[in-house]
This record gives structure tokens, C-alpha cells and sequence, in this order.
């Protein structure tokens, strides 16, 4: 028998190799590797259509949003019963997912049972097809003694294209593959399986999650390897899933993080895409389906297609006589009477020839040695362009996960199921040779889930229930962040009873309502050269500000920046004003005015008591100060001495106004209607013009504030009502007085407990004034970076934040910097910046994590603008009703980082000041040269009343 067929090839070489003639009848299916690019190019482009808003509806390829945000992370825990429709098998599981156990043996146990679907239930009535699911699940619970009563979450495999606004949601799009049950497209499987479950009664079911093939393939692989972001399916049907950034799928709400997207790739070239590789025989075998026009591409790879493309080929060569002498049987001319499990046995290494034969008689066919060679042929190009164009679609889908993240090389793992991918014996390595080609930058390891999708679907439902119980706890810890309009309104009525409480000075008050001894703005004549020297928060200015006389509102300024050493803030006083004293000296050597002793302002932001315009008693430190022997003293004879005691320069100090009063006086200069200044920095307060009459006369009544006598030179010409010689038509105009509120207080006798949460009360523990500014703790940039890191600490010890591992960085008091927040918080950002600045901070971080770090991020700050936005409206509020106007009209300059830099911190502020003061349009005016041009201008209007 051998050596006869021996003889008979050794004369058909002779003769001509009858793949030759198979690759020329089929040249057209022969797809090489540029095609194969073109291919690949034309479906990243069908991508880009599915996932815009705009073109989404037209485009052909669906990349259909699957709402699984992330791959397991090996914490996935509970048992689950889980239904896998849409394969080839229809089956019913119990899915046991231990903690932790990822990889070990016994990670994850389940039980199951194919259950087959009658034909006629495929294409009968939807409900009648779901009804026979859920008597299947009943029979699967009966026979597996799983309990009734008990309620167990489910989760559903359906391998069709479904448009998904949760993952508990599915509108069927439409069907493929042997389905096409009636009256369920465009209706949400899941309530049609619920209502089967409730149908077939008896069982307590939570529909938890329903989940595509590819998806749940996806997930199982990811299970045991984390590069794993890709799901492929190469079965009865073809499809692919992929982990793709939010801020790219345009139909789901956000920007944050990734999420897995459906390509449904079995439709690409429904719009004609792929004509120029669509051979008769895929029109064919399109004609004959029960979906003409859909599932192009499908019909080109997957094994519903492959032996019926197989058998018309065949058939097509018989019919012209280049097969079988032309000889054609009724089963050649039968559709479906060659399968692709017959086109993988036609190609197996040793037998396959084998087989072509025995397939081939059982068509009734009797086919010579090179017929059987031919045929065998036939498949392998039919399924050799299978995996080729499976390739072209991975490569697309790999080349747009390389884009989105930069990456020049990197390595992904695709998880694959299936059963052309499983049975067929070549296909594998041949897909996988080819995307080599195809990208060779791309390490590819493809992983094939064992065990169906059932873990996956498994495993989405238990993240799905991760993720839904860490946001409910997220939410619970965040919540006390989240304050409601009763409670805003509540502290913009508390900010008001601390305003007239210190305004009575009956004994201590919160907010202390410090007299600034400033009573009217500028009226633009101000001319000539002053220094401002400018303690900001973080950094100590000097300025020369040149106001040009008759050119109303222009002013020259020069600065120069100098740090302020931590070990200056919190050294001694002498140490501290030695070292203005130094920068003052240094700039006027620069500027070259070191003789000229310009009258100078001096904006000291921190609470005093003054009795004029150039004393200042330092009530007590803020912020990170806490140089010695300066609390009680006037900081502007030891800002004197000190000058002196460098006896380099001379400096005439006019004024000294706290950095609120400087920046409403910037604010003034450009907006007459500015009468309130606001600083939103490292450190927070508001001053405003307040009514004369509503001030309790300093040194009148004796409180317990006003004590020490360290009096100034200027003092005796003071008169006993406060104001600095003014003249009677002055004294009688002066309506008002600037009062520094220094709101920063509010809440230090509790009146904010209510709304205070734990990591509040870590904040101030840990801060150098326990206690002390608690409003300016909740609000300012000082303390916001930290009020941040102990909620982060919180969740983290609660399992909820980089897996529960409190590493030393999270602990270290001041990591976390304000500034973090305003990066973390910009629009612009990508998570996976956040994740590196998380990075940057030594805090290894998940694309969860850094969505809960912003959220932290956002809850904390939105906070403090809110709290500033009714602290404001409760000072605008006091304005309107000093003025006993329905309407007022006022401006607000403003100054400081937070409200400078933080992407969201003003409009939330201004949005809550007008919600809480309907009867006040605000406007906020922000301050070009900060303060220090306030504190020129008022030595400017110091200097000179004195000459009058
Ligand atoms: C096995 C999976 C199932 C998927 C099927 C696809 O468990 O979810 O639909 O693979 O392959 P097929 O059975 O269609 O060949
Ligand atoms: C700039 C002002 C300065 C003020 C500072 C506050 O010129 O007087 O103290 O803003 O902002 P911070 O630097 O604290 O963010
Ligand atoms: C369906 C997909 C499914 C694929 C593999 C296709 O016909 O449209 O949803 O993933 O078959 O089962
Ligand atoms: C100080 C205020 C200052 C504010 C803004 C607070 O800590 O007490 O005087 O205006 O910070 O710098």
C-alpha cells in the first residue's frame, strides 16, 4: 500500500503540486504581511470610529464600554454561580474563589454542567430561551445540593454584543453565531434573566454582573498573570476585548483610570471596510447565513465559517475539475457537511492527510492522493487566514494600547479561548508567529483560560462587589468631607455670630476682628517711591512700588523673592527680623536706594492687635511660625531694632497691615468697590470695611486683649477714638475701618465640632498650634496635603488604599504637599500621571488607588473652598444688611497659592458664597502683585495725611 503510493506522487511531482494549484485558485485568500498591515491600519481606524461620540453610532467595529475598570488583583474573594451562554456550550457553574490564593492550587474551585440548547429555542421566543436558562440553573442547584434558600451572586456570560451602562445592564444589539431567539433585541437581558429566575422561582439569585466571552476570558487569564489586558476568543464565534483609558470612550461619564472595552470585531467590514479581501466564497458563505451583510469579518475566522468556506471552495474546484476529476456529491453541495472541527483534522500534523481522506468519502467523494493533498491545502489557507487576520486585529488593538501609554516596547498577555484556538492544531503557534511579524516590538505571551470564562465572569463579579463595598466605604470615610448646604448655611451663621462676637470684644471670641486702622482707600492720587516688605507664606518679598503721579491706577514695582528658612520661622524673633533685616538690606544695595530711607509698609500676614497704623502687637503665631519672644510684642519696633542693630540701611516704616488689608488695597486701586480682602494661601483670613460704628474703640473699654503698653513713638499724637489726627471733615467722612477678621480662628472653641472629622483632629494634634485656627486647619494650604494623608492613612488601614500596606512615606508628616492636590486635581492630568506623582512620593499605587487618592484630593479641597465660599457669604451678608441694602454690589481682592494655583478651588468658592448670599453679587478680583502694593499704597495714604 505505501510503495503504491510512493510511486503514484513520485509521478504527480512529476506532475504539478496540486497546493500549487490551490494557492492560484485561492491566491486571493493568501494574505501577506503588508496586506495584513493594511488590514491591521484599517481596523485601528474602525476603533477610533466605535469609541467617538460622534461617529459611534455609524461605525461598524461597536467598542461597546463593559464598565470592568480593572483586571483582578488577586484580593478577589466568594463563591458565585455563573452562567456561560453563547459558545458553543451552554453551562451552568459554581465558582469558589479563595482569598489571596491566586495562583496556588486551589485558588479557585468550580463545579459544572453543559446544558444543550434545543435548536428550536434558539430561534424561538427570547423568554422561552431564558426560562429554559433558568430551569437549568435550578436543575444545575438541585444537583449540586447548592442551597435555595441561601442567596447567591451570579454571574452571567453572554457572548453577544451588548451596549452597557452598568455592569449589571445589557441591551442586546443584536444576535450572532446559531442565536436569533425573538423579541429580545434592544432589551436588557439581565431583567429578562432576572424575570426567568423569578419565573422559574424557588431560588434566591443576584444578578451581580453580566459579561462578555472576552471579557470573562480576559479575566480569568489576568487571575493568574497581571499583564493580562487583552481577551480573544477564536471559537463558534470571534471577538477581542482590551483594557482602554476612559478619557478615550467617549460614552462612559469620566477620565479616570481604564476600562474594558468590547470591540466586537466579528462586524468589521460590515460597512464594506474589508470588500478588497472578501472573496466569492465569503459571500457566499454571507448569503447562506442566517445574518447577511453582519459579522464580516466573523464569517472570515470563526469556526461557525471555516469548514463551510472549506466545503465551498471545495465544491467550487470540483464544480471546474480541478478536484475529484469534477465529480461533485449531493454532500459537497450540503452546507455545513464540512466542519471546522473537519478543517482541523484535515490539517493535524501526522493524521491529517489521513482524515482529509476519510472526511472526503464520507462526502460520498472518492479522491485521488493529491486531491487529499489539495483539500488538505484548502483548509490550511482557509485557516491559516483565520489566524493571519486575527493577527492583523491583535496587532491593532496591541499598537493602540502601546500608543495610548507611550510606550516604545513592552510586553502584554492575551487571554484566549475557544474552541478553533483549542482544537485546532496549528492555529495557535501560526497567530502567534504572525503577530510577531507583525509587531515585533510587542512581547506577546498568550494564555489560554482552561477552565472557560466562568472564573473571569466570576472574578468580574467579586471585583464588581470589591469595588462597589471599598466605594461604599470610601464614600463612608468621605462623606463627613462632603458637607450639605444645611450645613454650609450652618457655618456661614457661625462665621456671622464670630464676626459680631469679636466686633464686641465682650471677652474672647473665635474670630478676633482685629481694627487694621485703615478707614479709606486710595483716592489715585497716591504718587511717588515706597518699599513693601511682604511676609507671604511661603516666601518673604521686598518690593519697590513707584506709583506715577495723574496716571490713575499705574504703578511700577521691582521685587525681589527670598526664602524664609524653616529654622528662621521657628527660631528666635531677633533671628527672624535679623533676616528680613538682611533682605531688606541686600535689596536696597541692589536697587542702589540704600540712603534714600523710602517710607516702607510692612505686610505682617499673622493676627495683631494695633493701636495704629504703624504699631502691631503679634496676638499669636500661624501657620508654620513660631519664632521666640515675638508673641505680645510689636513686630514693628523689633523689625526696627533689628534694622538698627545692622545699621546698614535706614528704614522710614510707615504702615504695617496684615496681608488681607494689603491685597483689599491692591484690589482697591483697580476696583473702587473692592472692600474686602481674601487670602486663600498657606495660611487663610478676610478683611473687610466694616462700619465705624459697629468697632468697639480700642483702648476704650480695657478687654482682656489689650494689655501690654509697649507703646511707639507715634503714639502720643493718638487721640482716644482711634483715628490718627484725621481732620473734623475727615473724622466726620470716615465711615468705616478696615477690620482684619482673622476667620482662621473660628472653631477653636468648638463651635465647627460637628462637622470636624478624625482627620481633622490628626491635623491639629500634629500641628505646632493644637487647638488654634481650626477653620484655617480645614481651609488653607498649610494643612490641606496633610488632612489628605491622614484620610488616605485611614483607608489604607482599612484595606481600602494600596492594599492595605501603610508604608513609613504614608506616615511621614508633610509628604504629602498641598501642591499634590492641585496637580492630582487638574483636569489635564491623566491617572497615570497621578500615579506618578503617587510614585514620586515612594507610594506604590493601582489605577484604583489613584482614583481614590483624587477623590480624596477633590473631597478635601472642594471642603475648604466651600467653608471660605460661606465664610465669605456671611461676611458680604454682614456688609449688605451694615448698609441696609436689599442688593449689594462688592468686590473681593484675593491672594494666595490655593486659590492662585488649585484648578477647582476658586469657582467653588465663588459658586458657594453666591448660593449662600443670593442678595450679593460678588465679584473676585485676584491681585497681580499681591499684597505688597497694598501695603505701598497705604504708606502712601499714611505718609501723606501726615504732611497735611
Ligand atoms: C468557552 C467560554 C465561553 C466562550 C467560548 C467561546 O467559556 O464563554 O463563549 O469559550 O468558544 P466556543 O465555545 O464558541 O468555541
Ligand atoms: C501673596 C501676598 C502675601 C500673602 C500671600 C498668601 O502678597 O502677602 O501672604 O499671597 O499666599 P501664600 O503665599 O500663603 O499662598
Ligand atoms: C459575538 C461576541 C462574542 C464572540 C465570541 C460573536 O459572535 O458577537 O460577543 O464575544 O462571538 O463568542
Ligand atoms: C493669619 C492671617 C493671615 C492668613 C493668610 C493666617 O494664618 O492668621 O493673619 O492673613 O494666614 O496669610
Amino acid at each position: 500500500m505505501l510503495a503504491v503510493h510512493l510511486v503514484s506522487s513520485f509521478f504527480s511531482k512529476l506532475q504539478e503540486d496540486p497546493t500549487k494549484k490551490v494557492d492560484r485558485f485561492l491566491y486571493a485568500m493568501c494574505l501577506h504581511d503588508d496586506q495584513l498591515s493594511d488590514i491591521s491600519t484599517r481596523f485601528q481606524a474602525e476603533m477610533k470610529k466605535g469609541l467617538s461620540a460622534e461617529s459611534n453610532a455609524a461605525a461598524a467595529v461597536k467598542m461597546l464600554p463593559t464598565h470592568v475598570r480593572c483586571t483582578p488583583d488577586g484580593s478577589e474573594t466568594g463563591q458565585f454561580l455563573a452562567l456561560d451562554l453563547g459558545g458553543s456550550k451552554f453551562k451552568v457553574l459554581q465558582v469558589k474563589v479563595r482569598e489571596g490564593m491566586r495562583m496556588r492550587r486551589g485558588g479557585v474551585e468550580m463545579e459544572e454542567k453543559t446544558y444543550p440548547i434545543p435548536r428550536e429555542l434558539l430561534e424561538g421566543r427570547g423568554a422561552e430561551l431564558f426560562g429554559h436558562v433558568s430551569e437549568s440553573l435550578k436543575d444545575f442547584l438541585h444537583e449540586k445540593n447548592i442551597s435555595l434558600e441561601k442567596k447567591h451572586p451570579l454571574a452571567f456570560t453572554f457572548s453577544f454584543p451588548c451596549e452597557q451602562s452598568t455592569l449589571d445592564r445589557g441591551l442586546l444589539l443584536s444576535w450572532s453565531k446559531t442565536y436569533r431567539a425573538r423579541g429580545l433585541q434592544g432589551k436588557d437581558v439581565v431583567q429578562v434573566l432576572r424575570e426567568a429566575i423569578d419565573k422559574t422561582g424557588g431560588m434566591h439569585i443576584e444578578v451581580l454582573a453580566m459579561v462578555n466571552d472576552t471579557v470573562a476570558a480576559m479575566m480569568t487569564c489576568g487571575f493568574e498573570d497581571r499583564y493580562c489586558e487583552v481577551g480573544l476568543i477564536i471559537g463558534t464565534g470571534t471577538n477581542a476585548c482590551y483594557m482602554e483609558e476612559l478619557c478615550h470612550v467617549d460614552l462612559v461619564e469620566g477620565d479616570e483610570g481604564r476600562m474594558c472595552v468590547n470591540t466586537e470585531w466579528g462586524a468589521f467590514g460590515d460597512d464594506g471596510a474589508l470588500n478588497d479581501y472578501i472573496t466569492e466564497f465569503d459571500r457566499d458563505v454571507d448569503a447562506a447565513s442566517n445574518n447577511p451583510g453582519k459579522q464580516i469579518f466573523e464569517k472570515m475566522v470563526s469556526g461557525m465559517y471555516l469548514g463551510e468556506l472549506v466545503r465551498l471552495v471545495v465544491l467550487k474546484m470540483a464544480t471546474l475539475g480541478i478536484l475529484f476529476e469534477g465529480h461533485v456529491s449531493d454532500a459537497l453541495r450540503t452546507k455545513g457537511k464540512i466542519t471546522t472541527a473537519h478543517v482541523a483534522a484535515m490539517e493535524e500534523y501526522k493524521n491529517g492527510l489521513k482524515n482529509t481522506r476519510g472526511i472526503l468519502m464520507d462526502l460520498d467523494l472518492t479522491p485521488s492522493p493529491d486531491d487529499c493533498v489539495a483539500v488538505q491545502h484548502v483548509s490550511t489557507i482557509v485557516s491559516f487566514r483565520s489566524s493571519n487576520l486575527v493577527a492583523a486585529g491583535l496587532a491593532a488593538i496591541l499598537t493602540r494600547i502601546k500608543n495610548n501609554r507611550n510606550l516604545r516596547t513592552f510586553r502584554m498577555t492575551v487571554g484566549v479561548d475557544g474552541t478553533v484556538y483549542k482544537t485546532h492544531p496549528q492555529y495557535p503557534k501560526r497567530l502567534h508567529k504572525v503577530l510577531q511579524r507583525l509587531l515585533p516590538e510587542c512581547q506577546v505571551r498568550f494564555v489560554l483560560s482552561h477552565s472557560g470564562s466562568s472564573k473571569g465572569a466570576a472574578l468580574v463579579t467579586a471585583v464588581a462587589q470589591r469595588l462597589a463595598s471599598q466605594k461604599r466605604k470610601v464614600d463612608e470615610t468621605l462623606s463627613p468631607f462632603r458637607l450639605s448646604s444645611e450645613q454650609l448655611q450652618l457655618v456661614k451663621a457661625r462665621m456671622r455670630a464670630g464676626l459680631e462676637a469679636g466686633l464686641k470684644r465682650e471677652g474672647p471670641s473665635e474670630v478676633k476682628m482685629l481694627p487694621s486702622f485703615l478707614y479709606s482707600p486710595p483716592d489715585g492720587t497716591e504718587h511717588g517711591q515706597y518699599l513693601a516688605l511682604d511676609l507671604g507664606g511661603t516666601n518673604f518679598k521686598v518690593m519697590l512700588v513707584n506709583f506715577r503721579k495723574g496716571l490713575h491706577q499705574s504703578s511700577q514695582v521691582l521685587h525681589k523673592i527670598y526664602t524664609m528658612p524653616l529654622e528662621i520661622m521657628q527660631g528666635t524673633g531677633d533671628e527672624l527680623f535679623d533676616h528680613i533685616a538682611e533682605c531688606v538690606s541686600d535689596f536696597l544695595d541692589y536697587m542702589g536706594i540704600k540712603n534714600d530711607r523710602l517710607p516702607a509698609g510692612f505686610t505682617f500676614p499673622f493676627p495683631c492687635e494695633q493701636t495704629a497704623i504703624d504699631t502691631c502687637k503679634l496676638v499669636s503665631w500661624t501657620k508654620g511660625f513660631k519664632a521666640t519672644d515675638c508673641e505680645g510684642n510689636d513686630v514693628v519696633s523689633m523689625l526696627r531694632e533689628a534694622i538698627k542693630r545692622r545699621n546698614e540701611v535706614e528704614l522710614d516704616i510707615a504702615a504695617v497691615v496684615n496681608d488681607t488689608v494689603g491685597t483689599m488695597m491692591s484690589g482697591t486701586y483697580e476696583d473702587p468697590q473692592c472692600e474686602i480682602g481674601l487670602i486663600a494661601g498657606t495660611g487663610t483670613n478676610v478683611c473687610y470695611m466694616e462700619e465705624l460704628k459697629n468697632i468697639k474703640k480700642t483702648g476704650q473699654k480695657k478687654g482682656p486683649m489689650e494689655r501690654e503698653e509697649g507703646k511707639s513713638g507715634r503714639e502720643e499724637n493718638k487721640q482716644e477714638d482711634g483715628t490718627n489726627g484725621e481732620t473734623e471733615q475727615e473724622k466726620a467722612d470716615i465711615q468705616k475701618m478696615c477690620i482684619n477678621t482673622e476667620w482662621g480662628g473660628l472653631g477653636d472653641y468648638g463651635s465647627l465640632d460637628d462637622i470636624i472629622t478624625p482627620s481633622d483632629v490628626e491635623v491639629d494634634h500634629n500641628s505646632i498650634n493644637p487647638g488654634k485656627q481650626r477653620f484655617e486647619k480645614l481651609t488653607s494650604g498649610m494643612y490641606l496635603g496633610e488632612v489628605v494623608r491622614q484620610t488616605l492613612l485611614d483607608l489604607t488601614r482599612a484595606g481600602l488604599l494600596f492594599r492595605g500596606h501603610v508604608t513609613e512615606t504614608l506616615k511621614t508628616p508633610g509628604i504629602f504637599q498641598t501642591k499634590y492636590l492641585s496637580q492630582i486635581e487638574s483636569d489635564r492630568l491623566a491617572l497615570l500621571q497621578v500615579r506618578s506623582i503617587l510614585q514620586g512620593l515612594g507610594l506604590d499605587s493601582t489605577c484604583d488607588d489613584s482614583i481614590i487618592v483624587k477623590e480624596v484630593c477633590e473631597a478635601v479641597s472642594r471642603r475648604a473652598a466651600q467653608l471660605c465660599g460661606a465664610g465669605m457669604a456671611a461676611v458680604v451678608d454682614k456688609i449688605r444688611e451694615n448698609r441696609g441694602l436689599d442688593h449689594l454690589n462688592v468686590t473681593v481682592g484675593v491672594d494666595g497659592t490655593l486659590y492662585k494655583h488649585h484648578p477647582h478651588f476658586s469657582e467653588v468658592l465663588q459658586e458657594t458664597a453666591r448660593v449662600l448670599a443670593p442678595q450679593c453679587n460678588v465679584t473676585f478680583l485676584p491681585s497681580e502683585d499681591g499684597s505688597g502694593k497694598g501695603a505701598a499704597l497705604i504708606t502712601a495714604l499714611t505718609r501723606r495725611r501726615e504732611e497735611m
